[in-house]
C-alpha cells in the first residue's frame, strides 16, 4: 500500500470509540484525501462519523509535531528548539540512568491511555519497556474502572450481550450514556428494532442528543440510579413480573433482594432521583413486560463516587426478568473480555525486576506528582493528554511544572501536556503503522497496515518504545520483534476459546475476523463469579467493606431529591461534563474544522437557576468551586433537572480563556476499581 501513490485502500479506526470502524483511505500522490466508511465491515457497514470522516485535517494538520523537541523556554510556555532523535534518546536514556542509580526504577512513571486503540502500542511493546526498566505502574482507572468492577461483581464475565442481536429486543434503555455521539452503530441497531416496534428509553441527568431521539426521556438526579433500579426491581417483585425459575437457577440472593427492595417504593425512590413515583412505575411496568430488553450501560452512572454501586444495580436488572436467555436480551457494559490476548508475551511482566513495584491511580495523578516520599521524579506521557482529562487540572498542572520533574510527551500535537515537557517525541498517525485492533463492543478484530509513510520523524509506539528499550541496554531479543511477530504471539493464546480461528494469517486474508461466539450459547455456564452465577448478593463485596447487595449510598459532594441544596450551601450546583458529539475526549479539540462543529464551550444551565443568578442566555459566564473556575457561555436550558449544569466537551485552554472542565472536577476515587468521579462535583456560576 506504500509504495501505491493512488488507490483506494483499508483502515481502521484508532480511536478509544466502541465501534472500531473500518476504514477506507482514499489516497492521490501519496497523500490520504478522504477518510470513508468501509462498507465491507460487517456491523460498521460503510457508516462512520463526522469526526472521522474530516480524520484528514488531523493527519496533515500544519501544527502536527515532525520532530523531536527540547524545551527552550519555562515549562508551560510552549516553547522549544528542534533536535535529533539520537539527542532525543540519549538525552533520555542518560536521565532515566541517573534516576535509576539516585532513586531507584519506580521514580519513572509511566502515563498513557488509549489515544490510538492499537493493542501493540498501549498494551504491548510499551509495557514491555516500561516493566523491562521496572518503572511505576500505572492504574488506568481513568475511563470505566468503577463501572466494571461493579459489572463484574454481579456477572463474572467482562461481556455481555452481543451486539448484533439486539436488534431482537422490544425495549433498549439507553442508561447515562450518549449513543448519538460515542457509539452510532449501536442506534443504527436499535433503529432497526424500533421499526419492529421496540421502544426506546434514555435514562440520564442531561436530554442530551441520544435522550431527544429516544421515545422517553427520564431525568434525574447525579448518582441516584442506584435508588432508581432498586425502584424498579421493586415494582418487579412486587408485580410479579420476576421469573422465579431463572431467578432460582441461575442466581444468588434473588430471596434477600426480594426483601431488601420492600423498602424502595416508587414514593421513597421518587424523593431521591427526583423521578416521578408514577414514572417509576410505569419504567417497572415497561421492563417486565418486555419480551426482550437490552440495556446499554454508558459510563456516565459511573463516573461517581457511587459509580461502581450504579452499574452493579443496573446489572441486576436483566436476571430479574431472565433476560440472559433471549437472544438480544441483557446489557452491554463491555465486551472487552471476548478477545483477551496474551499479555503476558505482549507485556512481558517476566522482565520485571521488581515484581512488587508500586501502582499509581492515573486518577490521582496530581496528588502523586506532589509525593514527599519516593518522589516520581521522571513521567513518560503517551496517548494521553492528562492536562485536559485528568482531574483536577490546577494540581496536576502544578505536579507537571516542577522544575526537578523530567517529563517526556509522546504525541502528535503540542497538547496542553506536552507544552510542559523537556522532551517531545514527534508520534506517527495509526495509518502510518502496523496495529491490531479489537472494539469493546462488537465482535470483529482487525488489522492495520501502513497505508502512508511517517510524516516528518515521526515514530509509532512500538518503534520508539524498541529502540529505547535498546537503549537502554535493556533484554535485546525482546526489543528485536516485529509488529508482525507480536501480532502471530498476542493471538497465540488457547486460553481464550473466543480467539479460535484469529490468526495474522486470516486477518490478512479476511481484514475482519469475528470472535469464535460459539462459547457465547452458553453464557450462563461461563460465568466466573466465585458462585458461577449472577451475584445479586455479591459475599465478594461484603469482604470488600460494600454493602452486599445494591444499595444507594449519596454522592459527597453534592445532592439528591431528599437533602438539597446539599452539603456545600456555596457551590449548590452539580456540575457534569461530559464528551461531546464532535470530538473523541480531548482528540480533536485544536482542529479547526471540528471547533467550528462545536461552535464553542457552553454552560447549560436551567432556566430556574437562570433566572435566581440573573443569567440570560448567551452571556459570559464563571463557573468555579475551591478546586479551580471556568469561562463560558450559558445557554439557558430545560434540559435538566434544576440543580444540575453541564457543559459537554473536552476543550484545551483556549487563547486566554479558561475552558478545561476538569479545573473543576475532584480527584477522589469511586467506591470500586480505583474509578475516577469527575461528575461527583458542585459548584457555583456567577455572571
Ligand atoms: N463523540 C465522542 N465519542 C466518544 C467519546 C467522545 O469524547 N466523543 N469518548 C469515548 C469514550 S473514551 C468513552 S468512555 C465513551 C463514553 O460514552 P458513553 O458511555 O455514551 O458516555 P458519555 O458520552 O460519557 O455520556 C455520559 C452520559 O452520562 C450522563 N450522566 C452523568 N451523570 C449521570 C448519572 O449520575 N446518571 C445517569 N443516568 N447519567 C449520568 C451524562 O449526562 C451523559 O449524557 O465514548 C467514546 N466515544
Ligand atoms: N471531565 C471529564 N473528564 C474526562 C471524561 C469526561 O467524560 N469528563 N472522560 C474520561 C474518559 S472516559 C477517558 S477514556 C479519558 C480519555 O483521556 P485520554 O486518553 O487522554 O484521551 P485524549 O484526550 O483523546 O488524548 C489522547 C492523546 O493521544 C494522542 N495519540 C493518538 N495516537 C497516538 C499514538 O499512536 N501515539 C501517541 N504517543 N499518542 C497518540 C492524541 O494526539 C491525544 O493527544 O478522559 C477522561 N476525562
Ligand atoms: S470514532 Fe467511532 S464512530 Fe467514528 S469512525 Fe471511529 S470507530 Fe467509527
Ligand atoms: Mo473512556
Amino acid at each position: 500500500m506504500l509504495d501505491q501513490k493512488n488507490g483506494v485502500f483499508p483502515a481502521v479506526c484508532p480511536l478509544d470509540c466502541p465501534d472500531t470502524c473500518g476504514l477506507l483511505l482514499h489516497k492521490e500522490n501519496g497523500k490520504i484525501v478522504k477518510v470513508t466508511g468501509n462498507p465491507e465491515h460487517p456491523i460498521t457497514q460503510g457508516a462512520i462519523c463526522n469526526k472521522v470522516r474530516n480524520m484528514t485535517e488531523r493527519i496533515y494538520h500544519e501544527e502536527r509535531v515532525l520532530y523531536p523537541l527540547k524545551r527552550t523556554g519555562p515549562k508551560g510556555s510552549g516553547e522549544f528548539k528542534r533536535i535529533s532523535w539520537d539527542e532525543a534518546v540519549s538525552e533520555i536514556a542518560g536521565r532515566y540512568r541517573e534516576l535509576i542509580n539516585e532513586y531507584g526504577p519506580e521514580s519513572i512513571l509511566p502515563y498513557s491511555f488509549y489515544g490510538n486503540m492499537g493493542i501493540l502500542s498501549v498494551d504491548g511493546m510499551d509495557r514491555r519497556f516500561f516493566n523491562a526498566l521496572g518503572a511505576s505502574r500505572l492504574d488506568q482507572a481513568i475511563c470505566n474502572a468503577a463501572g466494571n468492577a461493579g459489572w463484574k461483581y454481579t456477572m463474572g464475565f467482562k461481556g455481555g450481550t452481543s451486539p448484533e442481536d439486539t436488534e431482537h429486543a422490544d425495549l433498549i434503555i439507553v442508561w447515562g450514556g450518549n449513543l448519538i455521539s460515542t457509539s452510532m452503530h449501536q442506534v443504527v441497531i436499535a433503529e432497526k428494532a424500533r421499526k419492529r416496534g421496540a421502544k426506546v428509553v434514555v435514562i440520564d441527568v442531561h436530554k442530551n442528543r441520544t435522550a431527544q431521539w429516544a421515545d422517553w426521556f427520564v431525568p434525574l438526579y447525579p448518582g441516584t440510579d442506584t435508588a432508581l433500579a432498586l425502584g424498579m426491581m421493586h415494582v418487579l417483585f412486587r408485580d410479579g413480573w420476576t421469573d422465579e425459575a431463572f431467578l432460582k437457577r441461575h442466581t444468588i440472593g434473588h430471596e434477600e433482594l426480594r426483601e431488601h427492595v420492600k423498602s424502595y417504593t416508587p414514593e421513597h425512590v421518587s424523593a431521591i432521583t427526583g423521578v416521578p413515583a408514577e414514572d417509576i412505575e410505569k419504567l417497572g411496568r415497561m421492563y417486565g413486560e418486555a419480551s426482550v430488553s437490552f440495556i446499554a450501560i454508558g459510563n456516565g452512572l459511573q463516573h461517581h463516587d457511587n459509580g461502581g454501586m450504579n452499574v452493579r444495580s443496573v446489572a441486576c436488572l436483566p436476571a430479574l426478568t431472565g433476560q440472559w436467555l433471549k437472544k438480544g436480551g441483557g446489557a452491554i457494559k463491555t465486551n472487552g473480555g471476548y478477545h483477551a490476548m496474551n499479555s503476558d508475551y505482549l507485556e512481558r511482566p517476566d522482565l520485571r525486576p521488581n515484581p512488587e513495584a508500586r501502582s499509581i491511580n492515573m486518577n490521582r495523578i496530581g496528588e502523586a506528582l506532589h509525593m514527599k516520599e519516593q518522589p516520581i521524579k521522571a513521567v513518560f506521557v503517551y496517548c494521553s493528554n492528562p492536562l485536559v482529562v485528568a482531574p483536577d487540572t490546577e494540581r496536576v498542572q502544578a505536579g507537571f511544572a516542577r522544575e526537578d520533574l523530567f517529563t517526556v510527551v509522546h504525541d502528535l500535537f503540542l497538547t496542553d501536556t506536552a507544552k510542559y515537557a523537556d522532551i517531545v517525541l514527534p508520534a506517527a498517525s495509526s495509518f502510518e503503522t502496523t496495529e491490531l485492533y479489537a472494539s469493546y463492543w462488537h465482535h470483529y478484530v482487525q488489522l492495520q497496515e501502513p497505508v502512508i509513510e511517517k510524516l516528518g520523524e515521526a515514530k509509532g509506539n512500538v518503534e520508539l518504545f524498541a529502540m529505547l528499550g535498546r537503549a537502554m541496554g535493556l533484554d535485546a531479543g525482546t526489543f528485536a520483534e516485529t509488529e508482525e511477530e507480536l501480532i502471530a504471539g498476542a493471538l497465540d493464546y488457547p486460553e481464550n476459546p473466543y480467539l479460535n480461528g484469529v490468526t495474522l494469517e486470516s486477518l490478512k486474508e479476511k481484514r475482519f475476523v469475528k470472535l469464535d461466539m460459539t462459547p457465547q450459547a452458553s453464557y450462563l455456564d461461563r460465568l466466573t463469579t466465585p458462585s458461577g452465577k449472577i451475584e445479586l448478593y455479591s459475599e465478594a463485596m461484603k469482604k470488600a467493606g460494600l454493602p452486599p447487595l445494591p444499595e444507594y449510598i449519596p454522592l459527597q459532594e453534592g445532592y439528591d431529591g431528599t437533602k438539597r441544596p446539599g452539603p456545600s450551601e456555596s457551590y449548590p450546583l452539580m456540575f457534569i461534563s461530559p464528551p461531546n458529539h464532535n470530538f473523541l475526549n480531548s482528540t480533536f479539540a485544536n482542529s479547526e474544522k471540528h471547533q467550528r462543529l462545536e461552535k464553542e464551550p457552553l454552560l447549560q444551565i436551567h432556566p430556574q437557576d437562570a433566572a435566581q443568578r440573573g443569567i440570560q442566555d448567551g452571556d459570559d459566564v464563571v463557573v468555579y468551586n475551591n478546586r479551580g473556575r471556568l469561562e463560558l457561555k450559558a445557554q439557558v436550558t430545560d434540559k435538566m433537572l434544576p440543580g444540575t449544569v453541564v457543559s459537554q466537551g473536552l476543550w484545551w485552554n483556549g487563547k486566554g480563556g479558561k475552558r478545561r472542565v476538569n479545573a473543576l472536577t475532584p480527584d477522589r476515587l469511586a467506591d470500586m476499581g480505583g474509578g475516577a468521579t469527575f461528575f461527583s462535583t458542585v459548584v457555583q456560576v456567577k455572571r
